[in-house]
């Protein structure tokens, strides 16, 4: 899988070289690119962004340099991911639904966003998909800090990239907004605390009886839909 990031910070997808995704990286699984907004401005100021028609509060980024970075960016049948506080929110379908793209495209907006044309622009381009997504309902300065978050959860999704496959199956969220059950190793008893005891009978039946119930549980209290 290709993933491209457009930024005016792309210091921010240092951390991608580290740990798992730097070693998706080493093994060909992913290749990873940034990009400088500003590359694309034509201007000594390099500009990116200007005050909003109609007035109001804070700026919007231009749609030019928007523009020809993305023209240059774009694949035939890639995915453009726009993120927004305003975009669709997140989850682990679609996390395994862009797992299965050939190139990902982040388009990390700042201020009070882009320039809505931009999304219109190639949204009516047939050979894009366009995405404008969010991670959650509260406000980010920008779309970095959400694009590394999806990231994560999308390669670690790629065959190969995580040691043991079956991880992924029980996983949390892997099954319909059902989170984890909870977890324990040794020792038996940490500051009075103790391990369940069915975890320790053998009986393989009692134990997934009390995972499931216990991961029910832990996901009424997540309210997560
Ligand atoms: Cl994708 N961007 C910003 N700026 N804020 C957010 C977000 C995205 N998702 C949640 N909050």
């Amino acid at each position: 899988m290709k993933i491209s990031a457009i930024s005016i910070f792309p210091e921010y997808f240092q951390p991608l070289q580290l740990s798992l995704i730097g070693k998706a990286q080493e093994k060909s699984l992913v290749e990873f690119n940034v990009k400088d907004l500003r590359d694309f401005t034509h201007d000594t100021h390099r500009t990116v962004d200007d005050t909003p028609y109609g007035g109001g509060a804070g700026m919007v980024m231009k749609p030019e340099p928007w523009g020809e970075a993305l023209d240059q960016t774009l694949t035939d049948g890639c995915d453009l991911i726009v993120l927004t506080p305003a975009g669709k929110r997140f989850n682990q379908r679609l996390a395994e639904k862009f797992s299965q793209s050939p190139h990902l495209v982040f388009a990390c907006g700042r201020y009070e966003g882009i320039d809505a044309r931009v999304t219109e622009y190639y949204r009516s381009q047939p050979r894009y998909r366009v995405h404008e997504i969010s991670i959650g309902d509260y406000v980010l300065n920008g779309g970095e800090v959400a694009a590394l978050a999806i990231i994560e959860s999308v390669v670690r999704l790629i065959p190969g990239v995580i040691g043991n496959p079956e991880s992924l199956v029980e996983e949390s969220h892997a099954q319909d907004g059902v989170v984890e059950y909870p977890t324990y190793t040794k020792p038996a008893e940490w500051r009075g605390l103790k391990v369940p005891d069915v975890l320790s009978s053998g009986n393989h039946g009692a134990i997934a009886t009390w995972r499931a119930e216990a991961a029910q549980l832990r996901s009424q209290h997540a309210e997560r839909d």
